[in-house]
């Protein structure tokens, strides 16, 4: 699965003409991230169906394009300013500012392109079209880019554990879902278990997120590729600075067996799937 990403997800960017633009994609999407939204998009397919095909591969790298185009935009100057990033300088430390711009809007035009043209090859059957609707509702201006302004806008100031869980659910728990909810679709998942996959994927999505600000304070730089304790230096809020380490582990473990929990009461026709939700869920990187 990890293979069929990287090879279809170089061979998409590779459509694209402009050396040098080409090549900050490739430098972006390609560095050596996890790729757990896309794994998720095709395992949630395999859970529906027992396999997935060239289509849903085409939408995992799709969602894989969307949250590299959002990585690259947040570590730019006048978001997080980050210089590290899955090991590497980032984007713009790579090249500079306005090819970092850019290529994140390339990747992101590129995967509604590549997604819309699945979507007319396949015009007589729905699921594609659906798929889309969900990812592009899911990393749009209620989703992802919703979380993240409110993620900027909330920096430095008091909010409530509410408030958070919130911005959390957008800026991270919107693609966890919609990698779900797509892949379930694909699959040609009932109504029921769309539904049971789309759940899964928002509480990991939260459980993911809280792991991410328990790393940000305990790991290193070799372990998560980024300079750790950047999110008291953008003075942010998180489950951390909002309830303190302890109760923030345990926030986070208690998530996690209801995300377990719920991933061995959904009818899938694999394990794999609840294999790869065990490893996503206790990562350490
Ligand atoms: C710029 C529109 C826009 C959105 C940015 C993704 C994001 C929203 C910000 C990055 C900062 C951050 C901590 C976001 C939370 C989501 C998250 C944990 C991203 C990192 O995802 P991983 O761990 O990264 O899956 P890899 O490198 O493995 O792909």
């Amino acid at each position: 699965m990890f293979e069929d990403i990287e090879r279809r997800l170089a061979e998409l960017i590779n459509t694209c003409e402009e050396p040098r633009l080409r090549e900050a994609m490739l430098y972006s999407a390609l560095s050596p991230g996890k790729r757990v939204r896309p794994r998720l998009l095709l395992s949630a397919c395999e859970a529906a169906k027992g396999s997935y095909d060239a289509t849903a591969l085409d939408f995992a790298c799709c969602l894989e394009m969307i949250h590299a185009y959002s990585l690259v935009h947040d570590d730019l100057p006048a978001m997080d300013d980050d210089d590290l990033r899955r090991g590497r300088p980032t984007t713009h430390k790579q090249y500079d500012e306005a090819t970092a711009i850019l290529a994140g809007d390339a990747l992101l035009n590129h995967a509604y392109e590549t997604m819309s043209r699945l979507c007319a090859d396949f015009f007589r059957l729905r699921r594609p079209v659906v798929a889309m609707a969900i990812i592009a509702k899911a990393a749009g201006a209620s989703g992802m880019i919703a979380g993240q302004a409110l993620d900027l806008q909330c920096e430095g100031k008091k909010i409530t554990l509410e408030d958070l869980k919130g911005i959390h659910k957008r800026k991270t728990g919107a693609l966890f879902t919609a990698a779900m909810e797509a892949g379930a679709i694909l699959g040609g998942g009932t109504r029921l278990f769309v539904q049971g996959m789309a759940k899964l994927g928002g509480m990991m999505g939260l459980a993911f997120q809280i792991r991410d600000d328990i790393l940000d304070v305990v790991a290193t730089h070799e372990q998560i590729g980024k300079t750790p304790g950047s999110d008291a230096k953008n003075e942010k809020v998180t489950y951390v600075s909002l309830l303190g380490l302890q109760k923030a582990e345990d926030t986070y473990k208690r998530l996690s067996h209801d995300v377990m929990a719920l991933a061995h009461a959904l009818p899938c026709k694999t394990g794999s799937l609840r294999e790869l939700v065990a490893q996503i869920i206790s990562r350490e990187k």
